[in-house]
């Protein structure tokens, strides 16, 4: 028995080369990688790869995926020469959306700690001689600039091979022009890959295939959500201008380029242009229809992953790039081809294990730029059981069975493809698939007009236009300051008519789409007490928030766990990966003793749930229950079953929005009965129906976090604000031990609430905040404190800055001033909830 477990990585790609290298690293020594295509030159996409690497991500994990890998492949070297020219990047702006855009981005790059500045045409110019500085077509011309400086070129097919060679050293076996077959399991664990020549053993088997991903995937009954599209690339001939200066044939010197206002990327390869274009349709990869390549015949311009050139898409492309670089007029398009590589529904790459099958990892969807980062991840994952990266938004199991179908994948991707370099708003919502998720309440929220968001495939309330009118009515003390055009949009004015009414009257919310997992069993108690940090051992009909920590005490999820009787839990999560994570510690414990049998399902779809919340809210449910819902017939945190005209529904007493009132569920059926029953009773009381622009700014009012954006498994729970949700004396739980060391040790930061100085200045989140004039931190969530009369964000900040302390925040390149407040701003004494 070797004393590391006995691991096969499927890929001998960027990502299973840098996987083999970061485990055996860590002093891992039973690595086996198969490759399909010869180990020299595999003929995935990292084999035709341009290399280019952008940090500039808004998504703070996929920054330090791509930051970790300029670090690496710089640090990989061979001869003299590492694996990393560092040209620096530069994205332009040729319209003002984008200008503005790019310094948005500025501050995001700032927030994730990348530095990187805004420059003027002039100095674009300067940096990239061959722009440009005239008119472009359509009146356009170059405004700008963000230029990141440590950006630049990944020579992956060079930092395959070294990281082969040093895997080679440490023990790691390669296996070229070996063929996956199979995956061979026993009792719902991976026992081995069987290949074109033989079976390896294995006790965990890590598929880096890359786009072969969803092909893989079936081999055992897996959905990979991922979609091969080709994507075009070109060389020029040589350029007059470059005579001379670069090394051939691949040299660079000018940093790497976009254009985005028309889908294009642009590098050097020595004399000639290297052009990147998504400018043109989405082109599916039919997997049946891959050139067919012996392992003799590869080459850089015959591979699997590289389909015949369609000159016909590309030509309008080459307008575009003539008229951005008019030198290359003197051109003509040497080289090209429809190169293939993946997309996915979100456009996030894929992390994680099989739910159905333990010891099978998955890490693909992911592009050289961040190939040393996420097999970074994925081996602490291994060798640790969690990694240092919050990976929540990169989780193979974050999307809902839906997103994973064939139709559903093939279409989201497509989309993504499309708006790659599109100016987009945090909030901006996928047009289609839509209405794939609807509650029973759907049609009476058409009829208020909801304007709906997408989430989790659901249809989620924003507002309601049927409000508007309340406008008018709007106290002048309730009227928020008006937004500028970027924070307005996907928002409306009509939220503050919502929020007046929900902390003054009452109001409805869906809180359908909130993830529910009923969990039951003989070893429900025992299950949710060793994954939870609550003190879930109470009574029937009590109520637990509390939280599921990863074993180093990271935040992997706020929960909401109540107790319905002696074996059945029903718990509030925040999305599919604690759903998974869940029932396969379920299952792990039903095998391990099957007396302490549970199980747990996903309820949401089959339910429904109205947060009937306000201070009138028990006037409106008396008229429609005659059961006790005093404050001593149903108290705060606890549960009861009670019947709504007829209806049964399970009332849990507590609001995310911090005002009196109950979570009230059902099953779906009666969904629309309740919500026209509760609709009918409050008319006296002037109830409406609340969506989430409302919601969210109420429940920052409250401090209420919300999980994946105030804190993740980056953080504990102490350093969270969230320590009362760690039951005293409670020991035995996962992330205990942890986090009962942490507890001694002083933080180093913070999350802190900020209100906004001038009181009009909204910001959306993700923007660096300054401590003393330098950059010290970012938002999470931001919004306008309706009841509070003041901008909201929450921030990420040094344990040094305390309550009151003055600091800024930046947005779109202007400083905001705000001032660290205690929390909660609203109820702190809890009067409303309690009453
Ligand atoms: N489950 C339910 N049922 N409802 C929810 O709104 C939510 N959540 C997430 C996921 N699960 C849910 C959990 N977030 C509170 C704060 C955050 C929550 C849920 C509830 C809350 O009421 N906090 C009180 C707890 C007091 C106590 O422990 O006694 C507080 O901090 O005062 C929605 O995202």
């Amino acid at each position: 028995m070797s004393a590391s477990p006995r691991v096969v990585i499927i890929g001998a790609g960027i990502v299973g080369t840098n996987l083999a290298d970061e485990l055996s690293s860590r002093g891992w020594n039973d690595i086996t990688v198969v490759e399909q295509g010869p180990l020299e030159l595999a003929g995935g996409s990292t084999s035709h790869a341009p290399g280019l690497v952008f940090q500039n991500n808004s998504s703070k994990t996929m920054t330090e995926f791509a930051t970790y890998t300029v670090n690496k492949l710089l640090s990989l070297s061979k001869d003299g020469q590492s694996c990393f020219n560092q040209v620096g990047g530069l994205e332009l702006a040729t319209t003002p959306e984008r200008l503005a855009d790019l310094k948005r981005k500025m501050g995001v790059m700032t927030s994730w700690g990348v530095e990187s500045r805004i420059i003027d045409a002039d100095e674009c110019e300067k940096i990239y001689p061959l722009l440009n500085t005239g008119k472009l077509t359509g009146g356009r011309e170059v405004l700008g600039g963000l230029l990141i400086p440590t950006d630049g070129l990944a020579l992956a097919a060079r930092a395959v091979q070294l990281l082969i060679e040093r895997s080679r050293e440490r023990g790691v076996t390669f296996l070229g022009s070996t063929t996956v077959t199979g995956i061979s399991q026993w009792g719902g664990k991976v026992t081995g890959v069987e290949t074109s020549s033989g079976v390896v053993p294995a006790d965990i088997v890590v598929s880096c295939a890359g786009f072969w991903g969803r092909e893989l995937g079936k081999l055992v009954g897996l959905d990979v959500p991922l979609l091969p599209l080709a994507h075009q690339y070109v060389k020029t001939t040589p350029l007059q201008e470059l005579q001379g200066v670069n090394d051939l044939p691949n040299g660079a010197q000018k940093p790497i380029l976009r254009y985005q206002d028309r889908d294009l990327y642009f590098r050097e390869h020595g004399d000639r242009i290297g052009i990147g274009s998504y400018a043109h349709r989405p082109m599916p990869v039919d997997m049946e229809q891959l050139p067919r390549v012996g392992a003799e015949e590869m080459s850089d311009h015959r591979m699997p992953s590289r389909l015949d050139f369609t000159l016909e898409d590309f030509a309008p492309a080459w307008e575009d790039c003539q008229d951005l670089l008019p030198a290359l007029h003197a051109t003509q398009i040497e080289d090209g081809f429809n190169g293939i590589f993946s997309f996915t529904p979100d456009g996030g790459p894929l992390i994680g294990e099989a739910p159905e099958l333990s010891g099978f990892f998955v890490a693909e969807a992911v592009w050289v730029t961040h190939s040393a980062g996420v097999a970074k991840a994925v081996a602490e994952l291994l060798t640790e059981g969690r990694s240092r990266t919050d990976l929540h938004g990169t989780e193979l199991s974050r999307f809902e069975k839906v997103q994973t179908s064939d139709d559903y994948v093939s279409e989201t991707s497509q989309q993504n493809f499309v708006e790659i370099y599109d100016v987009l708003h945090p909030l901006q919502p996928k047009e289609s698939p839509r209405d794939v998720r609807v509650s029973p309440f759907n049609v009476r929220q058409k009829e208020l007009g909801a304007f709906f968001l997408e989430s989790a495939a659901w249809e989620r309330p924003h507002w309601f236009e049927a409000n508007r009118a309340l406008l008018d009515e709007l106290p002048a003390e309730w009227q928020a300051p008006e937004r500028e055009p970027w924070a307005a949009m996907f928002s409306s004015p009509i939220s503050a008519a919502e929020a007046w009414k929900t902390r003054t009257a009452v109001a409805l919310y869906d809180m359908t789409p909130l993830k529910r997992l009923a969990v039951n069993g003989p070893g429900a108690q025992e299950l949710l007490h060793r994954l939870s940090t609550g003190n879930i051992a109470k009574k029937p009909g009590a109520v637990t928030y509390c939280l599921l920590l990863e074993h180093d005490g990271g935040i992997r999820s706020d929960v909401t766990v109540a107790r319905l009787a002696e074996e059945d839990f029903q718990l509030g999560v925040n999305s599919n990966v604690d759903f998974d994570y869940l029932r396969v510690e379920a299952r792990k414990q039903s095998a391990a003793d099957p007396a302490k049998w549970v199980h747990v399902t996903d309820i949401t779809g089959s339910t429904c749930c109205i947060g009937l919340w306000g201070p009138l809210a028990r006037e409106v449910i008396g008229k429609v229950s005659s059961d006790d819902l005093t404050n001593d017939g149903l108290k705060y945190f606890r549960t009861k079953e009670i019947s709504v005209g007829g209806i049964p529904v399970t009332a849990m007493r507590l609001s995310y929005v911090g005002e009196l009132g109950w979570e009230l569920y059902t099953t779906a059926e009666y969904g629309l009965k309740l919500w026209d029953l509760l609709f009918e009773a409050g008319r006296e009381h002037g109830i409406i129906a609340a969506g989430r622009g409302a919601f969210n700014s109420l429940r920052l009012e409250k401090g209420y976090r919300l999980w994946g954006t105030d804190m993740t498994t980056e953080h504990h729970p102490y350093q969270s604000g969230l320590g009362f949700s760690v039951a005293k004396d409670k020991v035995g739980f996962v992330g205990a031990e942890a986090l009962a060391a942490r507890k001694e040790q002083p933080a180093e930061k913070v999350l802190r609430c900020l209100t906004v100085d001038d009181g009009t200045s909204i910001v959306l989140g993700k923007e660096p905040v300054y401590v003393g004039g330098v950059a010290a931190g970012y938002v999470t969530s931001a919004a306008y404190g309706y009841s509070i009369r003041k901008p909201i964000a929450y921030a990420w900040l040094p344990a040094a800055v305390s309550e009151g302390d003055a600091v800024e925040i930046e947005y779109f390149g202007r400083r905001v001033a705000a001032t660290v407040s205690a929390e909660p701003l609203f109820d702190p004494g809890m009067e409303r909830l309690r009453g």
